[in-house]
């Protein structure tokens, strides 16, 4: 039997930005996965941006990809972190982010665990 599952990333939905406008980014592990081709993806609250994006991880083990805000002049801002189980097969899920500061950015990644 394999050890590891898959964790298919399908959404990422802005109710609340923090900004006028967030210019968006995910990361997980210290590195930026998506978006790809861009530097971020710009989100305002009531937009859903397509992230369809796979991990692997480890069966049981619990995946944390953190949402970032691009800023040119300043550092930029981690809004929070979704924390994704990989228990067992199902979905999808919609997770609710996780803050990492008083911000009022409310987001939602939409997510399920494949084999
Ligand atoms: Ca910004």
């Amino acid at each position: 039997m394999a050890l590891e599952y898959k964790l298919l990333l399908h959404n990422l939905s802005c109710f609340l930005s923090d900004e006028g406008t967030d210019e968006v980014y995910l990361t997980y592990r210290g590195e930026k996965i998506w978006p790809l081709n861009e530097k971020f993806t710009p989100m305002k609250a009531g937009s859903t941006a397509n992230v369809e994006l796979e991990i692997s991880i480890l069966k049981g083990a619990t995946a944390s990809v953190e949402l970032w805000e691009s800023d040119t002049f300043s550092k930029d801002d981690n809004l929070g972190k979704f924390l994704l189980e990989a228990d067992k097969i199902g979905g999808p899920y919609t997770t609710d982010m996780i803050k990492a500061d008083k911000g009022k950015s409310k987001y939602g990644l939409t997510w399920e665990v494949g084999s």
